[in-house]
């Protein structure tokens, strides 16, 4: 059985999504979370995440959710696995068509608060160290239906809501956000790292929440994920990360980890590493439809498995002495020293202007470097 050292964890509705897409109805059986934590357990993963709902079917009665909650708590105690986040289902019900905290409906967005208020408390109860919201109603396929600016006022009235709520609770939970561009919304608020990174500067406790970008997500807005999680952990805001894989331009599509853009995999992989990044890895993806009961299973051990093995590569990658000096030729870590020492020096800062001629002819030697990674990647060095 492969070691903790990674904290990999995965969602319930990961390895038990069966298979539903907008055009076909479900090709495997729905799957119990306590065999979902037996199997994970089994498989070597450090923990779980979880909706209130992937646990507590919506409409149950509390006294079945009591037993439901107990019997899973069980589970976890049994097989030693953590909850890496616990999370609020404000997308599956038809009331939150509008969005949750963000509906044009004043008693929408007051149930959506107080749901989330409920699944804080379950989340507290299973011991989850980050609390997430994705926004997955939280945007509009009507512009004009939807001041952008009250849409952002309420989200924050949220959070600020259900930050007090935890702290007054005595309960030791971060939150992340985590942004996502579209689907299922034509668009959606806070689209991507960056926007969700200035919205908690505008919170009330901005100290308490930080970002969980996910690979797809940023993929998906053709963006590069190893930027955007180098500016959330540059901000001291990456409390927890999604991993899978997507293609730019398609749909969300939720792969087995790094089973597409390999070398955007490494260079996440290695920001991690470099990085000390303690958090849970979190795969929060899925298995292809075509692939059974059995094939879930293959599916979670993969993502491990390649998790384990770029990390491996990484450390192989920094160890070369040709990298040592591909990096010294490309000044890559010229890039970490600092360019001036401010304003005092304004003099001669204007005097260099007239290098530019000369500085120009100098060659950056990235095209040695990236072989050389990919190579690596390969195998084949
Ligand atoms: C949903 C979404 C994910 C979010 C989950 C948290 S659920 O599957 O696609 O990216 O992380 O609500
Ligand atoms: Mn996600
Ligand atoms: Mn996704």
């Amino acid at each position: 059985m492969p070691g903790h050292e990674h904290r990999f964890t995965f969602g319930l509705w990961t390895v038990g999504n069966p298979g539903r897409d907008p055009f076909g109805e479900p090709t495997r059986a729905p799957l119990d979370p306590v065999e979902s934590v037996h199997k994970l357990a089994e498989l070597g993963a450090w923990g779980i995440s979880l909706h209130d709902n992937d646990l507590i079917p919506w409409g149950t009665s509390p006294a079945e959710a009591e037993k439901i909650t107990a019997r899973f708590e069980q589970a976890l105690k049994e097989d030693g696995l953590g909850v890496g986040f616990a999370t609020t289902d404000l997308f599956r019900h038809p009331a939150f068509k509008d969005g949750a905290f963000t509906s044009n409906d004043r008693g929408v967005r007051r149930a959506a608060i107080g749901k989330a208020m409920r699944s804080i408390d379950l989340g507290a109860r299973l011991g989850a160290e980050v609390y997430v919201f994705w926004g997955g109603r939280e945007g509009t396929e009507v512009g004009v239906a939807k001041d952008p600016r009250d849409a952002l006022e309420r989200y924050r009235e949220a959070i600020n809501v259900l930050s007090d709520y935890a702290v007054e609770q005595g309960y030791e939970l971060r939150f992340a956000m985590e942004p996502k561009p579209n689907e299922p919304r034509g668009d959606m608020f806070l689209p991507t790292v960056g926007h969700a990174l200035h919205f908690i500067t505008t919170l009330d406790r901005p100290e308490m929440v930080g970002v969980n970008p996910e690979v797809a997500h940023e993929t998906m807005a053709g963006l590069s994920i190893h930027h955007a999680v180098g500016q959330a952990l540059w901000a001291g805001k990456l409390f927890h990360i999604d991993l899978n894989a997507q293609r730019v331009g398609r749909y969300d599509q939720d792969y087995r980890f790094a089973a597409e853009d390999l070398k955007e995999a490494f260079l996440l992989v290695r920001l991690l590493e470099r990085a000390g990044y303690g958090g849970p890895l979190h795969f929060d993806a899925h298995s292809y439809r075509n692939e059974n009961a059995e094939g879930v299973w293959d599916f979670a051990r993969g993502c491990m498995a390649t998790y384990r093995a770029l990390a491996e590569r990484v450390a192989h990658f920094d160890s070369l002495p040709e990298v040592n000096e591909a990096l010294a030729r490309s000044s890559t870590r010229e890039l970490g020293e600092a360019t001036c020492a401010g304003a005092a020096e304004a003099d001669q800062l204007k005097s260099e202007v007239d290098s530019l001629d000369e500085l120009a002819k100098r060659g950056y030697f990235n095209e040695a470097l990236d072989q050389i990674l990919v190579e690596v990647l390969l195998g084949v060095r």
